[in-house]
């Protein structure tokens, strides 16, 4: 087989505003991760590059949220993000940032190229205008119905349910994220990417050239959008977080998040290439060069039709896939960060690696399950239940078993050495199982060159499994009873045992290559009990016999993986639930903001008795803070004259601490108390919303004097 001289892998760059779930993860990093490090495996020249995504409206958006600048959110997320990917195995040649100045210069760079040769179309256009806050309402500072999936908070860029991409326009009842309110039209100017320029480019290239080695999922996704009609994208925003465009005319407007990001791959390249002293330039305008994107389905059309374009319109090389996956649920619904639906990789680094009984093992143990169950043709499914039995009956049974035994009876049966292999005494099932390894060799090769990450892993597995059953077959603890006249082993027997235990560590030292690519913590520490230098773990010495030398003592035996508990796995069940609660109950906490405009049916009709229930009071917020970890929420403490009441109000998307304190409120005194985050409160603040959906306190003394 012929491979490219070389391979730039890239993994999409994860917006830089918030932690990032294992959906993310298993999405992209993990099977990327697991590429390269079989490329390096076989030597071959290979740069693997990331970085933090921190443009676009997701960041400021995070601030305000976090009450603090765009410029903190991304200080604050990408040294997190990096490191949870580190903790987890994940070993990027680079990961860069795009707030980095060569970014900048890349990206403009590439813009004007485009401009120059007239490749960009310049348009002017009515597009939604939130008054109130004088701002232009690009992609999530807007949000409407999905007109694909009708979920109703789809963003103007597109829609985080089903995946689609959208304009503003295609929303149904758009609203402005930054006041609720019912956006105009206003008139602005910004510049194309006329995609449909290239429609037979497109079709020939992906329709065509790649029917055969792309996925069907990205082959159906890209062909529904070339036959839905290719349209020009602007690739310009009217925003103040950004890349400037670079054109004296364009004042005030910066490239749109997506058109800059992916030109991240490159400025991550040429970053690392200063690092390390290399050139980058062949990694993107070579031909010999494989260019793989690793995404998750949600990005397909950006990284199989935008950038395309944006690539063969300024010279560089195309990708040659982009295996892109599916998505992975969690315990039977879809993930999600605003419903609290989710496990962070720092969640699992927290109650699982970093821990006593914890360690780089149980990395693996993620690392297992996720690529185990990975979405690669339909959308997967994560329980706990599920990674219990994969770490236990898999890990800890199989795998873990195997090489387990192999040290522990070479230790007691051949004097903790090696024992030699006497080729004269193979039977029929050494040699088999002998041919096993080269036959798991090349399987694995082959799946992993069509990044089929889980048959991989799957056959893997096998060869442990094998390995298993010829060593029950075999039975070296009952040849050990056969002894001669001075107690001793027999001379028979000691040489089938050292058949059978030389076999059986020779599969351990290749099942430390084959598993490598997938769980590198435990082939390192494979490599640590055999006694033999990492650089074993080279793919050359995959299939071989002959990869410990007889003789050699080795290391104790030591577990390669713990149990997952049953107790473990309650507990994260019972977290779930728990964030799921606490989220219900801060967007119960808020006020409808004009969300919807549909006017909800009036409540059956109470008597005055029912209302005198109502206990009234006034009271004076005397301190607010925002709740950690609760966007939503306010912790406020109220003075109502004859005593000072802590209340959990979901007003914090609207008022800023600060601005609060001294205010006058409408208590509602006799609510049952209730506890949020932790937090017990005793008692409502009343708020009225206004037509625009902006909240008011209710404040019945001032209003009288
Ligand atoms: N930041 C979206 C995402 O995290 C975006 C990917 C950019 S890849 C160039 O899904
Ligand atoms: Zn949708």
């Amino acid at each position: 087989m012929n491979h490219p001289k070389r391979y730039l892998i890239t993994a999409a760059l994860p917006y830089a505003n918030g932690l990032k779930h294992i959906g993310h993860l298993a999405g992209a990093y993990l099977p990327a991760d697991t590429y390269v490090r079989y490329l390096k495996a076989q030597k071959r020249d290979v740069v693997f590059v990331c970085g933090s995504d921190e443009h676009g409206t997701a960041i400021p958006i995070q601030a305000t949220k976090e009450g603090t600048t765009a410029q903190a959110i991304i200080d604050k997320y990408h040294p997190i993000i990096a490191q949870n990917f580190k903790d987890l195995g994940i070993a990027f040649d680079i990961y860069h940032r795009t707030s980095d100045p060569l970014h900048h210069e890349t990206a403009q760079e590439f813009f004007t190229v485009l401009n120059n040769n007239a490749d960009l179309e310049i348009k002017e256009s009515e597009q939604y205008f939130d008054e109130s806050a004088n701002s232009f309402l690009a992609d999530r500072y807007i949000k409407g119905t999905c007109p694909n999936c009708a979920y109703e908070s789809a963003f103007g860029d597109q829609c985080e349910r089903c995946g689609k991409s959208l304009s503003p326009d295609e929303l149904i009842n758009p609203v402005s994220t930054l006041s609720g309110n019912k956006p105009i039209k206003k008139a602005t100017k910004h510049w194309y990417l006329p995609l449909d320029r290239h429609e037979d480019f497109l079709r020939e290239w992906i329709l065509k050239d790649h029917a055969a080695d792309w996925r069907s999922t990205v082959l159906g996704q890209c062909k529904s959008w070339i036959d839905g009609g290719l349209q020009a994208r602007a690739v310009t925003r009217d925003l103040d977080w950004g890349i400037k465009v670079p054109l004296a005319e364009a004042d005030g407007k910066v490239l749109y998040v997506w058109f800059d990001a992916p030109i991240g791959y490159i400025s991550a390249t040429k970053q690392w290439a200063i690092e390390n002293d290399k050139d980058w330039k062949p990694y993107w305008q070579s031909k010999d060069t494989k260019l793989v994107h690793f995404i998750g389905k949600d990005n397909i059309v950006f990284h199989c039709i935008i950038f395309p374009v944006m690539l063969k319109l300024h010279g560089d090389i195309l990708p040659d896939n982009v295996p892109a996956n599916e998505f992975m649920n969690l315990e039977g619904d879809k993930m999600s960060t605003s419903r609290n639906w989710k496990l962070e990789m720092q969640d699992y680094i927290d109650d699982f690696i970093n821990k006593e009984n914890g360690g780089p093992q149980l990395a693996d143990a993620l690392r297992y399950y996720l690529t185990q169950i990975a979405p690669e043709t339909k959308d997967s499914e994560f329980t706990w239940k599920g990674f219990q039995d994969a770490n236990n009956s898999e890990l800890v049974n199989i795998f873990g078993n195997f090489i387990n035994r192999a040290l522990v009876l070479m230790h007691k049966l051949c004097k903790s050495k090696v024992p030699p292999l006497h080729v004269d005494l193979l039977d029929e099932l050494d040699k088999a199982t002998i041919a096993e390894i080269s036959t798991a060799t090349k399987k694995v090769e082959s799946l992993l060159e069509q990044y089929k990450f889980r048959d991989a892993l799957f056959e893997v597995i096998n060869l442990a499994r094998t390995g298993n059953q010829y060593m029950q077959k075999k039975e070296p603890w009952i040849l050990a009873k056969q002894l001669d006249e001075n107690g001793q082993i027999t001379i028979e027997a000691q040489q089938q045992i050292n058949n059978c235990l030389h076999i059986c560590l020779q599969i351990c030292a290749n099942l430390a290559i084959l598993v490598n690519p997938f769980l590198p913590f435990t082939a390192t520490k494979i490599c640590y009990l055999l006694k033999v230098v990492p650089k074993i773990l080279e793919w050359e010495n995959a299939g071989k016999l002959h990869l410990l030398r007889v003789g050699y003592t080795l290391r104790p035996p030591e577990l390669l993986f713990r149990k997952i508990e049953d107790t473990e796995v309650a507990y994260q069940i019972e977290k779930l639930q728990k964030a799921l609660e606490t989220s219900k109950q801060e967007s119960a906490a808020i006020p409808e903001i004009a969300a919807e405009k549909t006017i909800a049916p009036l409540k059956p009709e109470i008597v005055f008795d029912d209302f005198a229930k109502i206990d009234l009071r006034v009271g004076t917020i005397v301190s607010a803070e925002k709740v950690e970890k609760a966007d939503k929420l306010l912790k406020l403490e109220v003075d109502l004259g004859f005593e000072t009441r802590t209340i959990v109000s979901g007003i914090a998307m609207h008022f800023n601490p600060a601005d609060i304190v001294g205010k006058q409120v409408s208590v509602v005194v006799n609510l049952a108390p209730r506890k949020m985050r932790g937090i017990e409160s005793n008692g409502m603040i009343l708020m009225a919303e206004d037509a625009s959906g902006k909240l008011h306190f209710i404040n019945i003394i001032s209003d009288e004097e």
